[in-house]
């Protein structure tokens, strides 16, 4: 018998029916993981869970339609399609939801991120990218709502540079720029910036992007009253909707309970995404909370009768099977059996994941019990230890925490003995927290040999007869060099493509590569560094230009939630090598000179930050970067863009190396540690300071993430035996955090003559005009006489005080 299926292809009553009953397995197992894991939160065995059920139909519908090289960006409710497409097992599902730090159990983030939040590998062991077109990706979820759109439109935007720009090796990335990107978002979700921005930016670009909001009319117990105008995301995206004339968005409304209108929705969304390059908004209503949001709180607090009994009524998952047993593709009877067989499944399944949790961490229980006994015999303090070690006994299932409690209370106990005990006690303690710590700390920066760090300095060379030019004519030259061999490469941002950027560093380069490779786009910076984090996932090397330091305020959120995790929440199994362009620090006023540096060390671990003093050294930094495989920032001198340097000649070559301080100026009285515009200003105080008999050492940090790995700065400060940092950040900003460095990773206090001092702008903005500037930040009178002041506390027969 042929009968007309929902996908519109005549396949045998048969396999549909194999298709559908399979399907309908995996609806199942997912709920039952859900009704499972709940109760795991509830009887403590996991800390909190929050699942995917009531959402379980539409997703099966979206993975027949997602297609090996395509990409998902979600949230934590497609458990469903993760299992669909065979990303996620039962016992991975538990795994994540009882933080199993092993990456084996639990791939999605080997425990560093809740239950939920899904990922696929895209990297293999050593770092390297898998071929991404032989399986089904998914980018490392993130909890902020809708922080997984910006991410989405450079996932999607990527097939369009694949099938639109020549010469770049597309083998693991794409065929033809044929992938679709696919979004999830809750429908409260909606109401988030993020996604307003990322779907304006997508109808702008036309890329392949299909959005499905999963609607359940809330978002925890704030219903849609309150956060959609008209209640409703399609209706007010109308105008969005493309037509003869116009280019937009394909527009689907679907209910997320019938099945076979699912599954023709994503169809039709999927054809036109994959070949039209054209975004698709899927609005799926009509979807339930079973067990409501999460496991803190429960939906009677906020849900009525009336909503609960049309919950329970139009639940997804009762609905299909209803449509399976109205369209004969089974029986009550055989359905009943699948329900019990699968429940065995979940239960089972829930169990193996438990043991291969809590087995390691018993073993190394039963390691220590005998360890702590002898350390006991040993001791004045037996009876403290020997409770402890029966406290520790008694758990049934240890985690980490206690055991190493247990065996560090009893070192504890041992101060002042020595004996072999005590050393096999502390030996195996220092073991487990190594190894352990390994596990919840690795992986922040690149682990891999192309890890930016191992990038080797290449000077810049010079022709005998070499130019002073404009510093911006060194980084024109030198992005023209990156473009012509690195056919990956692209480029960005607001006022990037026609002029050129803004100081002209890219004048004459859309001209010779295009328009895709070096853009213009909207005013919309998160979804700037959203282009780029989502293109890098998948193996191109974009640039994303933030036109003035000021403004990365705005991307702020997705640099430090989304591209600064990515490798550490997947501990190592993502990456996305964006370097993030920006101009700053002195120029004139509130919002064209800020120096807001200490906010982004401290937002930004995960990321380089660099921080070079001209444009011959920012140049170098995009080479070493270049060469790695990790993500940076970049801040050029928003001053230095006309300034003369020496033009070198070889360009897309030098390289300036990333963590590694360079001495600018010698000398002996002090240390003046500092970067960016700010050190003209030192240089300029630094020789007025000769004139009076000061010899000031000059440091260029160059890099604040890493900072000086080398510690190179502790053996200027051994010479000199005084500190100074200098910068344009608030006080107790980026200047502080270079002092602990220095004071407490390179114990510089063992040098000091005199007090370590940071000098900085005022805490407020720079007020604008140049006695703005002179009033806001740092001078080269204030940098002369604070030192003059430190060399008068010390000397003040050499050097009488000044006032
Ligand atoms: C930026 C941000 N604000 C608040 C939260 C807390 N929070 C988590 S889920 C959620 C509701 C989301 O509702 P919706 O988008 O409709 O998704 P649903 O859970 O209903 O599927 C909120 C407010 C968050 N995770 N991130
Ligand atoms: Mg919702």
């Amino acid at each position: 018998m042929q009968i007309e299926t929902p996908t519109k292809i005549s396949i045998s009553f048969e396999d549909f029916k194999t298709e559908v009953l399979k399907d309908y397995k995996i609806a199942v197992t997912s709920r039952e993981c859900s009704l499972l894991g709940r109760r795991e939160v509830l009887t403590g065995k996991a800390k909190f869970g929050i699942f995917g059920d009531g959402k379980e139909i539409p997703q099966l519908a979206l993975a027949k339609a997602f297609k090996n090289g395509d990409f998902r960006s979600g949230y934590y409710r497609d458990q469903t399609f993760m299992m669909a497409i065979g990303a996620l097992s039962i016992e991975n599902f538990f795994a994540g939801l009882y933080a199993d730090s092993s990456i084996g159990n639990e791939p999605m983030s080997a425990g560093r991120q809740m239950g939920g939040h899904f990922g696929t590998h895209s990297l293999n062991e050593d770092g390297s990218w898998k071929n991404l077109m032989q399986q089904k990706n998914s980018s490392a979820d993130t909890s902020p709502t809708a922080s997984q759109m910006p991410r989405l439109l450079g996932l999607a935007q990527a097939s369009k540079i694949y099938r639109n720009v020549d010469g770049i090796n597309a083998e693991k990335f794409s065929e033809n720029g044929n992938e679709i990107a696919w979004g999830t978002i809750g429908n409260a979700s909606t109401s988030e910036g993020h996604f307003w921005e990322t779907i304006n930016a997508a109808g702008v670009l036309q890329v392949p992007m299909v959005i499905s909001v999963w609607d359940d009319e809330y978002g925890i117990s704030v219903h849609a009253r309150h956060q959609t105008t008209k209640e409703n995301i399609s209706e007010i995206l109308k105008g969005f909707q493309r037509d003869e004339e116009n280019k937009g968005y394909e527009i689907i409304v679907v209910n997320g309970w019938d099945y076979p209108a699912l599954i023709e929705a994503y169809e039709k969304a999927a054809e036109i995404a994959r070949e039209l390059h054209v975004p698709v908004l899927i609005h799926v209503r009509e979807l339930t909370q079973p067990q409501g949001h999460s496991t803190s709180g429960s939906q009677e607090r906020y849900k009525n009768e009336d909503r609960l009994a049309w919950e329970r009524e139009f639940d997804c998952n009762v609905k299909f099977r209803e449509w399976v047993i109205q369209n004969n593709f089974s029986t009550r009877e055989e359905l009943e059996s699948i329900d019990q067989e699968i429940k065995k499944q979940v239960r089972d399944g829930k169990k193996t994941a438990w043991i291969a949790y809590t087995q390691p961490m018993i073993k190394k229980q039963k390691e220590l019990l005998p360890l702590l006994e002898n350390a006991a015999k040993n001791s004045d303090k037996k009876d403290a230890i020997l409770s402890l070690r029966n406290e520790l006994s008694e758990i049934k299932d240890p985690i980490k925490k206690e055991i190493l409690m247990a065996a560090r209370k009893s070192l504890h106990y041992l101060i002042g003995s020595k004996n072999d005990a005590k050393k096999q006690l502390i030996a195996w303690i220092d073991a487990y927290t190594s190894g352990s710590q390994r596990d919840f700390s690795s992986n922040l920066y690149s682990e891999s040999n192309q890890n930016a760090l191992s990038v080797k300095e290449v000077k810049p060379t010079y022709s005998n007869e070499a130019r002073e030019v404009d510093a911006r004519i060194i980084l024109r030259d030198n992005f023209d060099k990156i473009f012509e061999t690195h056919p990956e490469t692209l480029i960005f941002g607001e006022d990037t493509g026609k002029i050129g950027d803004v100081n002209q560093g890219l004048e004459g380069l859309q001209n010779k590569y295009g328009s895709l490779r070096v853009a213009d786009t909207g005013i919309r910076e998160t979804t700037i560094l959203g282009q780029g984090i989502g293109m890098a996932m998948r193996g191109l090397r974009p640039i994303a230009e933030i036109q003035y330091l000021d403004y990365i305020l705005y991307a702020l959120q997705t640099m430090s939630d989304d591209l600064a995790t990515l490798q550490y929440r997947t501990k190592g199994k993502q990456k996305a090598p964006l370097i993030v362009r920006t101009r700053g620090h002195r120029l004139e006023g509130i919002w064209h000179s800020g120096s807001p540096m200490g906010a982004l060390v401290h937002l930004l671990r995960g990321i380089h930050i660099l921080v070079p003093r001209n444009m011959t050294k920012a140049a170098g930094f995009y080479n070493t970067l270049l060469e790695g495989d990790e993500p940076a920032l970049v801040i050029e001198c928003l001053n230095g863009y006309r300034l003369k340097e020496k033009l070198p000649n070889n360009f897309g070559e030098f390289r300036t190396p990333i963590g590694v301080v360079e001495t600018i100026k010698e000398g002996t009285d002090i240390t003046l540690v500092s970067y960016g515009s700010t050190l003209r200003l030192v240089e300029e105080a630094a020789r007025d300071l000769e004139e009076v008999g000061i010899h000031a050492e000059i440091i260029d940090v160059q890099s604040l993430l890493p900072l000086d790995i080398n510690k190179d700065i502790v053996k200027s400060v051994a010479k000199t035996n005084r500190l100074l940092v200098i910068d344009e950040d608030v006080p107790g900003g980026a200047s502080a955090y270079i002092l602990q460095n220095i004071l407490e990773v390179q114990n510089a206090y063992l040098h000091l003559d005199s007090k370590p001092q940071t000098l900085t702008a005022k805490a407020h903005r720079p007020s604008y005009g140049t006695d703005g500037d002179y009033f806001s930040k740092p001078s080269a009178e204030d940098i002369f006489e604070k030192i003059y002041s430190i060399m008068n506390e010390s000397a003040p027969e050499k050097f009488p005080a000044l006032k």
